[in-house]
């Protein structure tokens, strides 16, 4: 029995900006008041994961343990934790979820106000870390999660309890960015039957709302990407029409898809993070009632800047979405009932698996554009 006692354990440890992560020994703390110790099963890469990874300045912190799509089993539960025990399977959330506050009892937030959300690289409630490596060095959390290591350590706020039938590299997708994607269809956006949609970035998040927006019966979905190897992709996601913006000629792409659907789609949605790509979504939604989702995670300095008198009167209204406006402790197992439904597909996502030693190839999959999701089997 190892409760109460620190696990010491592997982990794939990120020290530098954009190195390859080393599979290293770490030693993991027994969970404190209000936390549970988790065995990682399995874990996903999302590419927050990869931009964070990348970025030399806060707040990217390093030495850090990437990592916040997974599933785990408790393995300990620190005091006051009641909600799992040991055996339990879950899924760990980056976005809280503490059930008492007022954005927490509202249906229409999902933005904990008791434990905000920040890109912090501590645990939630103190700011100290959970990890240390084999010289004693203290390693940073990452969004509250750090999948990639065998053992990890997570607020309760941060968990959700999982049905244990669903294979576990499927319901590793759902802690993060399928169920985001799904969700900005489903609960941002509510998208209706009949409408038209229009999605820049055919990443994962891009085509999970390709999949959400299939599920409320979007008529039309069209697919923005510069790698034309999406168009076909994008049809086994239900993706109508492709516009590649290097192919529009002296046209933009809001011009082409407003000449498409004859004044601009219902709901753009941003998968990319890039500020011109965000203005070109606005500018594609239809005047009048059109919707623009953000969802693409940018530089955290970019500004943006709309004209007033064209935002005043173009009856369009921009939203951001995070974790797809879905509340994880009771969103989640929608999402899961939908899968073994057959109605939602998340099969189709997982277009690599790789043993955790192999991490580094998981992260050239995702840079060089030729994976959706790869599991990564720990
Ligand atoms: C993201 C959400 C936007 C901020 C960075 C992290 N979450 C998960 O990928
Ligand atoms: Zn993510």
């Amino acid at each position: 029995n190892t409760a109460g006692k620190p696990i010491r354990c592997k982990a794939a440890i990120a020290r530098k900006p954009g190195e390859p992560l080393v599979i290293e020994e770490v030693i993991v703390a027994p969970p404190k008041h209000g936390e549970v110790r988790i065995k990682i099963i399995c874990t996903s890469l999302c590419h927050s994961d990869v931009t964070l990874w990348k970025l030399k300045d806060p707040p990217a912190n390093f030495p850090t343990i990437l990592g916040h799509e997974a599933v785990g089993v408790v393995e300990s539960v620190g005091e006051g934790v009641h909600e799992v025990v040991e055996g339990d399977t879950v899924i760990p959330i980056f976005l809280p979820d503490c059930g008492e506050c007022i954005d927490c009892l509202s249906e229409k937030s999902n933005l904990c106000t008791k434990f905000p959300f920040k890109l912090s690289p501590w645990m939630e409630r103190e700011e100290t870390s959970r990890f240390t490596d084999a010289n004693g060095e203290t390693l940073y959390h990452f969004l509250s999660i750090s999948s990639f290591s065998e053992y990890t350590v997570v607020d309760i706020v941060h968990l959700v309890k999982t049905d244990p039938t669903i294979p576990t590299n499927r319901a590793c997708l759902l802690g993060c960015g399928i169920s985001t994607g799904v969700g900005a269809a489903l609960k941002t956006a509510k998208v209706e039957a009949g409408t038209t949609i229009a999605i820049f970035g055919l990443g994962g998040i891009g085509l999970a709302v390709a999949e959400g927006s299939r599920l409320c019966g979007a008529k039309r979905i069209i697919g923005v990407d510069l790698n034309q190897d999406k168009c076909e992709l994008g049809k086994k996601f239900g993706v109508t029409d492709f516009v590649n913006p290097g192919n529009c000629g002296d046209k933009t792409v809001s011009q082409v898809i407003i000449e498409m659907t004859g004044g601009g789609a219902d709901y753009c949605f941003e998968c990319v993070g890039m500020k011109s790509v965000v203005h070109e979504a606005y500018s594609s939604c239809r005047k009048g009632w059109g919707k623009l989702v953000m969802l693409g995670y940018d530089h955290p300095d970019t500004m943006l800047s709309f004209n007033s008198f064209e935002l005043l009167s173009s009856g369009k209204s921009i939203t951001g979405s995070i974790f797809g406006g879905l509340k994880p402790k009771s969103d989640i197992r929608i999402l899961e009932k939908r899968y073994m439904d057959k109605e939602l597909r998340l099969d189709e996502f997982v277009t690599h698996e790789v043993d955790f030693k192999d991490i580094n190839t998981a992260f050239d999959l995702m840079t060089e554009g030729k994976s959706l999701r790869c599991v990564i089997w720990m």
